[in-house]
């Protein structure tokens, strides 16, 4: 005889939580932060796939010719994303460095209003989008929004130095920074698959934990 309460406990989603914001908002120090609790499931962003697939810097490519490369890196970008969001835990948290909505919704949709991706692509993007938040129902239960200026992250991003990011302007983080703002703030694009709480991470690093803290238990205290 199985132990029914067991499965049920096992079978039960995880509350999910994704954390947004802008490149170089402090998505990565944010969830190292949860890092410590037991009972929560951290799923750092699949960079490191997208720098390597099968031997190809996807990431690096993209910046460095988008027309060419932009649809092959957000079609790769939407797998991986696809498969954190199906990732199955027995923790009964899970937070996620962004989601296939944001994907969609800002990077996605801005080289395809830049016209560098042309809507054939766009299309097709956003048929396996729609059929995959359909369908397979990656469930999100509260977004965490970390709110930047972006100059401030203009200067982490120059400050990490990281290779594939030196051709980003601080024009494009503006550009990005207005799309998860009407998206997360605004709320005039698209809808919110969860609701949303903002953080202010401009903050620096020696202070931003107590903002953490604030906003901890709206994670820590919600079991779905
Ligand atoms: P953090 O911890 O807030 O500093 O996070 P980052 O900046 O390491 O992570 P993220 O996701 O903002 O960006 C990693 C790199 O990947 C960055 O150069 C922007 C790029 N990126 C992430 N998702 C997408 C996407 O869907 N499309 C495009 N074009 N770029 C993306």
């Amino acid at each position: 005889m199985p132990n029914t309460k067991a499965l049920k406990k096992t079978d039960k989603r995880p509350f999910t939580v994704i954390i947004e914001g802008n490149i170089g908002s402090g998505k990565t120090t944010f969830l190292n932060h949860f890092k410590k609790y037991d009972n929560v499931c951290v799923l750092a962003e699949p960079v490191h796939m997208w720098r390597n697939c099968a031997g190809h810097n996807l990431l690096g490519l993209m910046y460095e010719d988008t027309s060419r490369w932009g649809f092959t890196f957000q079609s790769y970008v939407q797998l991986t994303m696809l498969q954190q969001h199906m990732f199955k835990t027995p923790h009964p948290i899970k937070l996620m460095e962004r989601s296939i909505f944001s994907a969609r919704y800002c990077f996605v949709e801005k080289m395809f209003c830049d016209g560098i991706l042309p809507a054939p692509s766009a299309s097709v993007i956003n048929e396996w989008f729609k059929w995959i938040t359909t369908k397979a129902c990656p469930s999100v239960d509260l977004i965490v929004y970390l709110r930047t200026s972006p100059e401030v992250v203009y200067q982490r991003m120059l400050k990490r130095n990281r290779e594939e990011e030196k051709l980003v302007s601080l024009q494009y983080l503006r550009e990005i920074h207005e799309m998860h703002e009407n998206w997360l703030y605004h709320k005039t694009m698209f809808t919110c698959p969860a609701p949303v709480i903002v953080l202010n991470a401009d903050l620096d690093k020696s202070v931003i934990k107590e903002e953490y803290e604030k906003y901890e238990p709206h994670i820590l205290n919600k079991i779905a």
